[in-house]
């Protein structure tokens, strides 16, 4: 063993300067860190020994809640079984099982899976289908991608470029060429204080006619969108939007892929935003609530006919889809996923989800009138709430907001200076109660 290779067994003091966390203030947390050690349910454990009451499902992902038994018992047994099979010219039953299953969650013909790891990644799978999908149909001009302001589509450079979050994009160099952005829905002075979907700005889908215009169909591969966007502090679809984006889409033989990574898996009360819109894309992407963030793992769904598509243009020896990951469907990860998917209907959790949204709503707009909050905005269990930014200080407000509910033992998640909120499907009132109570409790202390 080389010196320097033997000096990494050394044991070495707990240094918190290696990691470079993601999306974190790194200098910040470091000075004052906060670590959790264990969950159940609920809750969170610092490293202190506080529990922590998680408003926010993780990132929006343990819809189940924390310390699942069923998933932590079919996770060992099979890491112990099966640890790992070839992603590539090779299988095991449950990746098939898990596709098979999860078809059946999504309506019509969007029955086909492709297993990802992550969100990032599900997005750059779909939107190269896309693109190589026209080509199999000989349309090849068709490579243009369509993303909105203020979208949230991951961290890889498909889904950088055609999200919308400056932040996200401005140091990164060109990115993708051939992208443009649909304008966001959003608009304060319409829609401040709604309850569920707002009604002014379904007209901005129509914005989609004047980049056809621009460019022809013929060089257009598809159009991305957030049902509900997330990350950017969650903006609703405005009534009839959605359905006149699958109209336009439709009209130009141009793709409509919904990007469900945070609406997926019950957080709007139904399955899939898809379903509670009753509007169906060409292809769904996935993650996070696919196994409860227990695994990483992601999916893309992807209508027949495209698959079809891919079989029906290449030799039956060939390989149809030049693109994959070593750890595409992980046995590990479709062990999680098979769980977590057996919890969501043993304990019918996407209707618990739906008949816990009301008291979730009125829970949330009780905050209406109280100091700085310009905005409520809430659908099936999400929420969020907007604070007037502290002038030249953007983002502070929010920020604070975060370290106090810490504090006093709750867990939000912050963009901007906006706070977002989604719990766990398995919330009981009295959380919802305990959240508000905190969060009002803590807006009223602030600047
Ligand atoms: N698409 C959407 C719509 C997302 O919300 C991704 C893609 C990327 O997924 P991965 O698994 O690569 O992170 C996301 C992820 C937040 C927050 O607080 C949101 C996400 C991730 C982390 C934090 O809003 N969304
Ligand atoms: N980089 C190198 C050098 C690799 O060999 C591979 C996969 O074999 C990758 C990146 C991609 O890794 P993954 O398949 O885990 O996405």
């Amino acid at each position: 063993m080389s010196s320097q290779a033997a000096a990494a067994f050394e044991p070495t003091p707990n240094n918190l300067e290696s990691f470079w966390m993601p999306y974190t203030a790194n200098r910040q947390f470091k000075s004052k860190p906060r670590l959790f050690v264990s969950a159940e349910n609920m809750h969170y454990t610092t490293i202190e020994g506080r529990k922590v009451l998680d408003s926010t499902a993780g990132l929006w992902c343990c819809n189940v809640g924390h310390g699942r038994k069923k998933i932590v018992e079919a996770v060992s047994k099979q890491i112990a079984n099966l640890d790992y099979a070839p992603a590539f010219q090779m299988g095991h039953p449950m990746a098939f099982q898990l596709a098979s299953r999860l078809s059946q969650m999504m309506p019509g013909d969007l029955d086909h899976v492709f297993f990802t790891n992550s969100g990032s990644e599900s997005v750059d799978t779909a939107l190269k289908i896309a693109i190589a999908y026209h080509r199999a149909k000989g349309q090849g001009t068709r490579q243009r991608l369509i993303g909105r302001e203020r979208g949230y589509h991951g961290t890889g450079f498909g889904g950088v470029s055609v999200g919308g979050i400056v932040s996200n994009r401005k140091v990164f160099g060109s990115l993708l060429n051939g992208v443009d952005h649909l304008p966001h829905t959003f608009n304060l002075k319409e829609q401040a204080f709604t309850r569920g979907l707002p009604v002014w700005g379904a007209h901005l889908a129509d914005e989609l006619e004047r980049i056809v215009t621009l460019h022809d169909a013929s060089n257009i591969a598809a159009v991305i969108v957030e049902p509900v966007a997330g990350s950017t502090g969650v903006l609703m679809p405005p009534q009839g939007y959605l359905q006149r984006l699958r109209q336009i889409c439709d009209k130009h033989g141009i793709l409509l892929i919904f990007d469900e990574v945070i609406t997926g898996f019950g957080r709007l009360g139904k399955s899939f935003a898809t379903e509670y819109f009753g509007v169906q894309p060409d292809m769904v992407t996935a993650a996070k609530g696919l196994t409860s963030g227990t695994i990483p793992m992601g999916c893309v769904f992807i209508r027949k006919g495209i698959y079809d598509a891919f079989m029906e243009t290449s030799a039956e020896n060939m390989i149809e889809l030049f693109h994959g990951y070593t750890y595409s469907a992980h046995p590990v990860a479709c062990a999680a996923a098979l769980a977590t998917l057996d919890i969501y209907k043993e304990e019918d959790l996407f209707n618990r989800a739906n008949e816990l949204a009301p008291y979730w709503e009125d829970a949330l707009h009780a905050l209406k009138g109280v100091k700085n909050v310009i905005d409520l905005r809430n659908l099936g269990l999400i929420g969020a709430v907007e604070l007037e930014p502290i002038p030249g200080k953007p983002t502070a407000r929010a920020f604070d907001a975060f370290l106090k509910c810490y504090d006093k033992g709750l867990l939000i998640r912050t963009t901007g200076d906006i706070i977002a909120m989604s719990p766990p499907l398995i919330a009981e009132k009295s959380h919802i109660d305990q959240i508000f109570d905190i969060l009002s409790g803590v807006l009223k202390t602030l600047d």
